[in-house]
């Protein structure tokens, strides 16, 4: 991508882009699945973008790691010991994970080069592929699904927007394997868009969800530099999810209020998932 005028912009629209103006573009490279940058910008630290799009900065990852990780842990039924991260090669879920004392974590990122860049950019979140009980594997998360024949307790889909090589993370053939893969007691939980900018992206993860578990729900979370700030995360499991089944200490963003309050979505979210 061509850094005009030292601003990298996020476009939404053909009418509408996020910008942050940036010391330095730190790299740009094109890889068998997409193009990744790294920008050095003033108010957000580093920036990954992947096709154009934020992944994450130095400054407000912390909201998206929190929310992924503690939210299914809290509402797990069994004490969750063994977790797969499907995407995530920027290693900030398996990090807090590993934080959280989980003995097993098996992350499965499509593209090396995202956890190439990431441990030269962000030495911080990649390290935590190099931390016990913590396995990294580079290859397809879909047909790892498929093929694994080891169950999980937990199972954090960290994928980019539900297009290009995230777009099979949404359906229902992968939650079939998911489904298969999940141990009783266990939550499956996925990042799925934002409910302003992306309307369709909360339905599909719901849609792909719902024939294989009893219950599904969705929260949200404040990320300010993804699309609106208004993020969402769907999270489904074979057992009641209303209630948390344990206390996790709060981080950053993350505490037991947030943990049942991020579920209180607006009426124009209800509308997108019914
Ligand atoms: N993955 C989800 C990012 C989606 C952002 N979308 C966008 N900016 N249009 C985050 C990866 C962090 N581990």
């Amino acid at each position: 991508m061509k850094l005009i005028e030292n601003w990298f912009s996020e476009r939404y629209s053909d009418n509408l882009q996020l910008s942050f103006r940036v010391r330095d573009q730190l790299l740009s490279v094109k890889t068998d699945f997409q193009r990744i940058d790294v920008f050095d910008t003033y108010d957000f630290g580093k920036l990954l973008s992947i096709d154009g799009t934020v992944q994450l900065t130095e400054r407000d990852e912390f909201v998206y790691h929190e929310m992924i990780t503690r939210m299914p842990y809290v509402y797990s039924k069994k004490v969750p010991e063994s977790v797969l991260i499907i995407g995530g090669g920027d290693g900030g879920a398996a990090g807090e994970l590993s934080n959280m004392g989980l003995s097993k974590v098996i992350n499965v990122e499509i593209d090396g080069q995202v956890v190439e860049v990431c441990r030269k950019h962000f030495p911080e979140l990649a390290a935590s592929f190099d931390k016990k009980g913590v396995k990294l594997m580079v290859g397809d998360g879909i047909k790892y699904a498929r093929e694994t024949k080891e169950k999980f307790d937990m199972i954090i889909i960290d994928s980019t927007d539900p297009v290009g090589p995230a777009e099979g993370l949404f359906n229902d053939a992968f939650y079939n394997d998911v489904k298969r893969i999940l141990s009783p007691g266990g939550v499956v939980v996925t990042q799925s868009g934002s409910p302003f900018y992306q309307p369709t992206a909360i339905g599909l993860a719901q849609k792909g969800m719902k024939p294989h578990f009893k219950n599904v729900r969705s929260y949200t979370a404040f990320i300010p530099t993804y699309p609106s700030g208004f993020w969402s995360f769907t999270m489904a499991a074979d057992h009641d999810i209303q209630k948390p089944f344990r206390d996790l200490p709060s981080g950053k963003y993350f505490n037991m209020e947030i943990a049942t309050s991020s579920f209180s979505l607006p009426e124009f979210v209800k509308t997108l998932i019914t």
